[in-house]
C-alpha cells in the first residue's frame, strides 16, 4: 500500500473513533470552554475555529535537508532516565495514568506493535528556525483510547525525564499539556522514530509527541507519562506548561 493510500485509511478510522469518543463522551462543550484568561481562551477558540480538523502541510523525503535541530533538553541526566538509557530503553514503559478506567503500562515493544503512521512535517521553533524531518510513531488517540478514558477528561498532560530548570526551591521537570481534540488529531503521534532511525537521544528518546500544528515547545520529549485530567490547575505555576508558566502561549497554534 502506498503511503498516501495508508494516510488516507489511517485518517478515516481516526475520523471515527475521534467522533466517538467526541458523542459519547459529550466532549466539544468542554473541550472549548476557556480555561485560562479570557484572552487566552479566546485565542484557542479562534484558532480552533479557523483550523478545526485540518491537517498540517505534509512534505516529500526530498524535502528533507538538514538533520532535526535538536533543542531545549538533549540530554537528560536523571538516575531514572540514565538507567533506561543505559538499558537501550528495554526496561522503558509509558505510564497513562489519571481520569482513565484502563490506566496503561506499555513497552516501546508494545507501541511499536500498534499500527503507525509516518509523516513529514516541518518543526517550527518559536526561536525562529524550522526543519523538515520524517516521523514516525502510534497515534496517541489510539493509546488513549486502550486506556479509556472517564468523562471528565479533558486534557492529556506529558511528564517528561528531563529537568528543565534547576533553582535553589529544586528542580523542576518538562510538563506539557493538550486538550483531547488536539490528542484525537490523526497527526498527533507518540513517536519512535525520525528520518528511518530509532529517535535520537537529542530529540527525545525514547518517545516525543508530535503535534503538527502548533509550535515545538508543546512537543514534549523524553515522555515519562502521560496523565489525564479535567484540569491543568494543578500542573507546575497553573498555565498547563513549562514554556506557558513562564509567558508563552498554551495553545501555541502556528
Ligand atoms: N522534555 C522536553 N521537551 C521539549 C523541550 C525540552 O527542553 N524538554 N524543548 C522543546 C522545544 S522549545 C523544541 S523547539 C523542541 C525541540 O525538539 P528537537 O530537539 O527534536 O528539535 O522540543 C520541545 N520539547
Ligand atoms: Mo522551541
Amino acid at each position: 500500500m502506498n503511503d498516501r493510500r495508508k494516510f488516507l485509511l489511517g485518517a478515516t478510522a481516526f475520523a471515527l473513533s475521534g467522533c466517538e469518543i467526541l458523542d459519547g463522551a459529550g466532549k466539544p462543550d468542554s473541550l472549548f470552554r476557556p480555561v485560562f484568561g479570557a484572552s487566552e481562551g479566546l485565542t484557542h477558540l479562534a484558532q480552533r475555529g479557523l483550523i478545526g480538523d485540518a491537517l498540517a502541510p505534509e512534505y516529500t523525503e526530498a524535502d528533507i535537508r538538514q538533520g532535526q535541530r535538536p533543542n531545549g533538553s538533549t540530554n537528560p541526566e536523571t538516575a531514572e532516565y540514565l538507567a533506561l538509557r543505559d538499558g537501550g530503553f528495554r526496561d522503558y514503559r509509558l505510564r497513562v495514568t489519571g481520569l482513565v478506567d484502563r490506566p496503561l503500562s506499555l513497552s516501546l515493544a508494545d507501541l511499536r506493535q500498534m499500527p503507525d503512521r509516518t509523516q513529514i512535517t516541518r518543526h517550527d521553533c518559536v526561536e525562529g528556525w524550522s526543519c523538515i524531518a520524517k516521523w514516525r510513531g502510534t497515534p496517541l488517540g489510539l493509546v488513549l483510547e486502550q486506556a479509556m478514558p472517564r468523562l471528565a477528561a479533558r486534557y492529556a498532560v506529558f511528564h517528561c525525564f528531563d529537568v528543565a530548570e534547576r533553582s535553589l526551591s529544586g528542580e523542576v521537570a518538562y510538563y506539557e499539556s493538550i486538550d483531547l481534540m488536539d490528542a484525537w488529531h490523526p497527526q498527533t503521534l507518540l513517536a519512535w522514530e525520525m528520518n528511518n532511525k530509532a529517535l535520537p537521544i537529542a530529540n527525545g528518546a525514547p518517545l516525543r509527541l508530535r503535534l503538527e500544528r502548533q509550535l515545538g515547545y508543546k512537543m514534549a520529549k523524553y515522555i515519562h507519562s502521560i496523565e489525564l485530567t479535567d484540569t491543568l490547575g494543578l500542573l507546575g505555576q497553573g498555565q498547563g506548561s513549562y514554556w506557558a508558566d513562564r509567558g508563552y502561549q498554551w495553545y501555541a497554534g502556528i
